[in-house]
């Protein structure tokens, strides 16, 4: 029989998230990576589940819970302090779902990022506010049901990851909790960036996005080889796609699978096909362009 390799044992075992969550997938991958030098901080969230409330913690390496709107500050004075005292091998990660991210901590998250501190952030993109019941975030997509949304959110989702960009920090990437080996590849990208490395995770959620569990990894591999999320990095300003699919699968199986989407009719996906697909076009020009 063949054997595979003992993976994810940063994190102790039987923590409460919900059967095929992908961010505890996310986070046992990135300690992986990381290792025990790590200092994990999380904002109240799904990860805040992780972290844990008084004396217990499900991380076995030092973590703790910062508000929602600071996380990113939080990791810059933990950043500075060991800075001061010459500790260099510490990995200061904040790891923050979306709404944590892309609206409460935005300001919190450009500022450390303008002062160049040396840290991780990792944001999981459930795409809404899941702890607190799915309410509608900056980052849920356009025609998705939520709490807060019964008939679906009008706007588009909000794209932190080229506003970082327009920030010039020294790295930035997308991954994907299907993709877990590239994801891995830009965790150890980023621990060597001596300065903010930003890692944006598209993190399938079976109850919020209303699809069986066993179907977490399959739902982020689609959006993905949908060109709806496309896996890429920005080291400088040096774009690269990291993964290219041979050929984009159509978008349907991916919205059709997912309770969220059901108000969306057979037009409005052929919109959202044509607009991936396109979006995917001027990336893989900009790849070309950039890497010969
Ligand atoms: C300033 C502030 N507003 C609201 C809350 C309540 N709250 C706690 S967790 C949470 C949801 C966070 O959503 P997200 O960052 O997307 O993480 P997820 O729950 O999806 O993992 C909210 C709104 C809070 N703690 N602080
Ligand atoms: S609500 Fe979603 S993100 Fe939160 S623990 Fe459950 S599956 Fe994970
Ligand atoms: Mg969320």
């Amino acid at each position: 029989m063949k054997e595979y390799p003992v993976i994810g044992q940063m994190l102790h075992n039987g923590l409460t998230t919900c059967e095929g969550c992908s961010m505890e997938i996310v986070a046992r991958a990135m300690l992986d990576i990381l290792g025990p030098r790590t200092v994990m901080l999380t904002p109240p969230s799904c990860s805040a589940i992780l972290t844990g409330a008084g004396l217990e913690t499900g991380w076995k390496v030092p973590s703790f819970m910062s508000n929602l709107e600071a996380v990113a500050a939080y990791a810059s004075g933990i950043s500075e302090a060991y800075a001061i005292l010459g500790v260099e091998d510490v990995n200061v990660v904040g790891f923050a779902g979306d709404g944590g991210t892309v609206d409460i901590g935005l300001q919190a998250l450009s500022g450390a990022v303008e002062r160049g501190h040396r840290f991780i952030y990792v944001c999981y993109d459930n795409e809404a506010y899941m702890n607190t019941g799915i309410q509608r975030s900056g980052a849920t997509p356009p025609g998705a049901w939520t709490t807060t949304t019964p008939s679906g959110k009008i706007g588009p989702k909000k794209d932190v990851v080229a506003m970082l960009a327009a920030q010039g920090i020294p790295y930035l990437a997308t991954a994907s909790a299907g993709f877990i080996e590239d994801f891995q590849r830009k965790v150890r990208k980023a621990k060597d960036i001596d300065g903010p490395a930003y890692i944006h995770v598209h993190a399938p959620c079976p109850t919020g996005w209303r699809f069986a569990p066993r179907q977490t990894v399959n739902m982020a591999r689609l959006a993905v080889n949908s060109g709806l999320w496309p896996l890429f990095e920005i080291t400088g300003h040096r774009f690269r796609l990291t993964y290219r699919p041979k050929q984009l699968l159509p978008v349907g199986e991916y919205f059709r699978s997912q309770g969220r989407f059901s108000s969306l009719d057979d037009s409005a996906l052929d919109l959202v096909e044509k607009e991936a697909r396109d979006s995917y076009e001027r990336l893989l020009k900009r790849h070309e362009e950039e890497n010969g």
